[in-house]
């Protein structure tokens, strides 16, 4: 049975989960979800997700949503021989969930607000950025990338010398980040942190993913 994914190809927690099935190389179809006519708050997809956000995934009778619950439920049951996880080793398991972790708790947060100021807010929304938020998430966002650049001064990935899901988490926000906003130097003045975007970047199923990400460059 195909997997369906109900999204839409420009929303970053869409295309995390589409980063995954192509890593995995899976077949897929996206079933669109309209954000802008609030299809998303409405049956069916309500019976999808009951916050009324995409994506959703169903895999024949199975119905997940959250983006990474169902990037590690597809590295589990289609991804075994992948390293996307590393569940054989309860210790490397543990470095991918904590830097799964890292990046939900502290850089999903300053990121997507800045992707938000000044794409979404002014393309979707008619707003205007706000320069005071801006700058405060510009900061926080610096200090995050302050510690991935000491943890990637160490090993080449987070978790260590492999890509896993840790990585991959963070493809969308930072593809929009670097191409939409004016704050790509918080990635390219950090030479671990770029060398490490440049990995992630460059591989083919991430850049299936950031092709369809419009809006940008
Ligand atoms: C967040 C989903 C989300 O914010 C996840 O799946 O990771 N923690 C959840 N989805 C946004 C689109 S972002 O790509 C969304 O559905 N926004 C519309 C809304 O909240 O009404």
């Amino acid at each position: 049975m195909v997997l369906k994914l109900y999204g839409s190809p420009v929303s970053t927690c869409t295309g995390r989960v589409v980063a995954v099935i192509e890593e995995i190389g899976l077949e897929y179809e996206l079933v669109p979800v309209d954000l802008t006519t609030g299809e998303h708050k409405r049956p069916p997809h309500i019976e999808r997700n009951p916050f009324g956000q995409i994506p959703a995934l169903a895999d024949g009778d199975l119905v997940l949503f959250e983006s990474r619950v169902i990037t590690r439920y597809l590295v589990r049951k289609y991804g075994k021989g992948s390293h996307l996880l590393k569940e054989h080793t309860p210790e490397e398991a543990a470095a991918v969930d904590q830097w799964i972790e890292v990046e939900v708790q502290h850089f999903n947060g300053p990121i997507s607000t800045l992707v938000y100021q000044h794409l979404f807010l002014p393309v979707f929304y008619g707003g205007k950025t706000d320069e005071k938020v801006v700058a405060v998430e510009v900061e926080k966002l610096g200090k995050v990338l302050d510690v991935y650049e000491a943890k990637l001064s160490k090993s080449k990935f987070l978790a260590g010398d492999y890509y896993s899901l840790a990585d991959l988490h963070h493809l969308t926000y930072g593809h929009y980040l670097l191409t939409t906003t004016p704050h790509a130097s918080l990635f390219h003045s950090r030479p671990h942190v770029k060398a490490w975007w440049e990995s992630i970047a460059s591989r083919p199923a991430s850049k299936k993913v950031t092709a369809a990400l419009s809006f940008t460059s």
